[in-house]
């Protein structure tokens, strides 16, 4: 009897405690749902149809809806009430809306008279459109919209918005910070986890229609009939929600797999291998949606083994998925220890010769700038240089040289920055965005319970897919949305004020004044500007900054590498003088004097001191926010955020400091007056070491 009353007792304290009720772990991410004030009433919610992704539309409304207008109860005089139909419906056309524009992805949301009862519409050429239209909807109020009049179109700006996991079979995740990978390749095809639902849903809600499983440095085996079976019961899962499932492809599977000798593309065993390859996948996922593949890089196999070119290994693979309707992603992110070239030119050198010769359903898959996800590189010269070519933008959400998952950074300023920037190919106004078919983002999300290690990770996840819908949105515009929904719209202005410059920091801090891959080696993790000995050159961060007694910087103009030609003249002209070059990419396009005096006045030198300084000083002035937040934000949420910021103040000053150390000792400049010398001497800072540091490949 006693033990009846205390697990009684037990259950009120649930049902009463309002700190258990409101307890968050960042599961829900920006699907919180939670009340925002406004009681919304007993909304019905009707959906004219049955197919998966209708319903499942339906059921997100309802679930939206019911949270966001607690405490229930109070009914409102008038029902209202939203109708989930496809415009060829009957009713909808007699309305006359605008839906052709909306192709078969954009939506519209409108007030309107239906059959003589007002209702909110939610309206799209297709179901998937209907499904983002409801997600657009929740977003709407959970921003602080109300279902009186509301007016909302959209139509994506670009057809494929992706996510690559860099996840191996084994569950490791490639330069992941945020546990194990999602799938569990173990108990699949069987076992359906509820958090591929979820990450379906939360995927849906931003957008994102492409999911590629696997690590570009692939195994064949996710190419055997067991693991397409797997990969299959993940695109079931999927669908309803409007996401294909890609695959990373390894292109010597046919000799791993298929026994055969060769992995020649202009082989015809070999075409027919990938042939009957892809058939089979399409038997199994008849949606499959292609290939993504890394070729002749990082010593991945591809058709250079063979003399062929990366358009005759393309077209080959296009050609086998080319019946069912499939791509292929092809990586241009090439550089070989043999070539003595400038690592920041070998990839247009490869790829733009190319250009009109790869076949209609083939993508090159360009990294954002042409060295490897640093926090700022200037944009890569292949965009607006391949004319005749889709090309697709590779970002990083998984912040492998931004400090990891424990680090701030809002990513929304770096994605913007490279889709506006001009390219000036076909005149002014040519910007990078213009010329996408395709945006990638290499995924942050893991089995953390929070997906992406920390919850400000999850804004880089939903900017990332915001701005592949729409490249033309403005950062802090997507970080408000976040922020409402992630917190409450109340932080709104003090969360955003933290995030708009938060990555910017990270450039003060690692790589001010257009430095880059100053890393350490291999994890990536903390500053290596030191690193000399590794044995391919553009491995060691010295071949990246090229400091000397007399200056620092790569010069990439026609005195150096000349990299600065491969971009439009009118840009290459721009870039050609360090005074017209802006100072934010200087030291990545000219090798200048340390006393080279700045717009500031400063010097260079004093210049570099002072940008490592405001890094940390933003972080601190990020702590200092945050800890005033503390009452409004829940208990773990806040904490674990108050210690991540807590170690990248930490982190920040190790990067001044073991920065500034090295930069010493190779200048023989002492520090502007007032700095605060660095806290050990050079030989600490060289002699730290991080074995088993994430995401680091063995
Ligand atoms: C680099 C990563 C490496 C990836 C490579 C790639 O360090 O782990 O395999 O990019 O994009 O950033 O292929």
């Amino acid at each position: 009897m006693r033990a009846l009353v205390r697990l009684w007792l037990a259950a009120m304290m649930l049902v009463l405690s309002p700190t258990i009720a409101q307890a968050e772990d960042g599961y829900d991410l920006w699907m919180r749902y939670r009340s925002v004030g406004t009681n919304l009433g007993f909304v019905t919610i009707d959906a004219r149809g049955t197919t998966p992704t209708l319903t499942v539309a339906a059921a997100e409304l309802r679930r939206g809806i019911a949270g966001l207008s607690a405490p229930a109860g109070v009914a409102q005089t008038a029902t209202p009430a939203i109708v989930l139909v496809t415009a060829a419906d009957r009713d909808v056309t007699a309305l006359h809306l605008p839906t052709a524009p909306l192709g078969d992805e954009g939506y519209l949301i409108r007030s309107v008279t239906l059959k003589g009862r007002p209702v909110t519409l939610v309206t799209a050429n297709s179901d998937r459109g209907v499904l983002y239209g409801s997600f657009a909807l929740l977003r709407h109020l959970q921003t602080g919209g109300s279902l009186d009049r509301v007016d909302l179109s959209s139509t994506p700006r670009i057809k494929l918005r992706v996510l690559n996991h860099w996840d191996n079979l084994d569950g490791v995740v490639e330069r992941g910070y945020a546990g194990q990978s999602l799938w569990d390749w173990w108990t699949l095809p069987d076992f359906h986890d509820p958090r591929y639902t979820d990450y379906a849903r939360a995927n849906a809600s931003i957008g994102i229609n492409g999911t590629v499983l696997n690590n570009v440095n692939a195994k064949a085996d996710s190419l055997t009939a067991p693991y397409i079976a797997k990969a299959a019961a993940l695109a079931d899962v999927f669908r309803p929600y409007g996401i294909k499932v890609y695959l990373s492809a390894r292109f010597s599977a046919p000799i791993e797999l298929g026994g055969l000798k060769t992995a020649d593309p202009l082989d015809p065993a070999v075409a027919a291998w990938w042939k009957a390859k892809s058939d089979e996948i399409y038997r199994a996922i008849p949606d499959f949606g292609g290939f993504l593949v890394k070729a002749n890089s990082e010593g991945q196999p591809g058709p250079r083994d063979y003399h062929r070119s990366h358009a005759d290994g393309a077209n080959m693979l296009a050609a086998a998925v080319r019946p069912h309707g499939g791509i292929v992603m092809w990586r241009a992110f090439v550089y070989a220890e043999t070539d003595p070239e400038d690592r920041a030119k070998q990839a247009y050198t490869e790829f733009k010769p190319l250009d009109g010769k790869f076949a209609s359903n083939v993508i090159v898959q360009v990294k954002n700038g042409a060295i490897d996800f640093q926090p700022r590189e200037p944009f890569h010269p292949l965009f607006g240089a391949m004319p005749k070519t889709p090309l697709m933008i590779e970002f990083q959400i998984t912040k492998e040289y931004l400090g990891f998952a424990t680090h701030l950074a809002y990513l929304g300023p770096l994605f913007a920055e490279t889709l506006e920037s001009d390219t000036m190919a076909k005149g002014p106004g040519s910007t990078v965005a213009k010329q996408l078919s395709g945006m990638a983002g290499v995924a942050n999300i893991g089995r953390d319970r929070d997906w992406a290690g920390s919850t400000f990770n999850q804004a880089n996840w939903y900017a990332f897919g915001r701005m592949a819908w729409d490249p033309t949105l403005d950062p802090d515009a997507v970080a408000r949305e976040w922020a409402a929904m992630t917190f409450s719209p109340a932080l709104v202005a003090p969360v955003v004020a933290m995030m708009s410059g938060s990555r910017e920091a990270v450039v003060d801090y690692m790589t001010p004044l257009g430095l880059a891959h100053v890393m350490a080696t291999g994890h990536h993790y903390g500053p290596g500007p030191w690193v000399a000995d590794l044995k391919r050159p553009e491995w060691n961060p010295v071949y990246y900054h090229k400091a000397d007694k007399a200056g620092i910087g790569f010069d990439r103009t026609v005195t150096g590498s000349n990299a600065i030609a491969q971009y439009a003249p009118p840009v290459a002209r721009r870039l050609t003088d360090p005074a017209t070059t802006p100072e934010r990419e200087l030291l990545w396009f000219h090798h200048v004097p340390w006393t080279r005096p700045m717009a500031s006045g400063r010097t260079l030198w004093a210049e570099l001191v002072h940008h490592y300084d405001s890094g940390i000083g933003y972080v601190a002035g990020m702590r200092r926010q945050w800890d005033a937040l503390r009452p409004q934000v829940d208990a773990e949420r806040w904490q674990k955020t108050a210690t991540y910021l807590a170690v990248q103040e930490r982190e920040a000053s190790w990067w001044r400091d073991a920065s500034l150390a090295y930069w010493m000792s190779i200048n023989g400049l002492s520090l502007p007056t007032g700095a605060a010398p660095p806290a050990h001497d050079l030989a600490w800072y060289e002699a730290q070491r991080f074995p088993h540091a994430p995401g680091n490949p063995q």
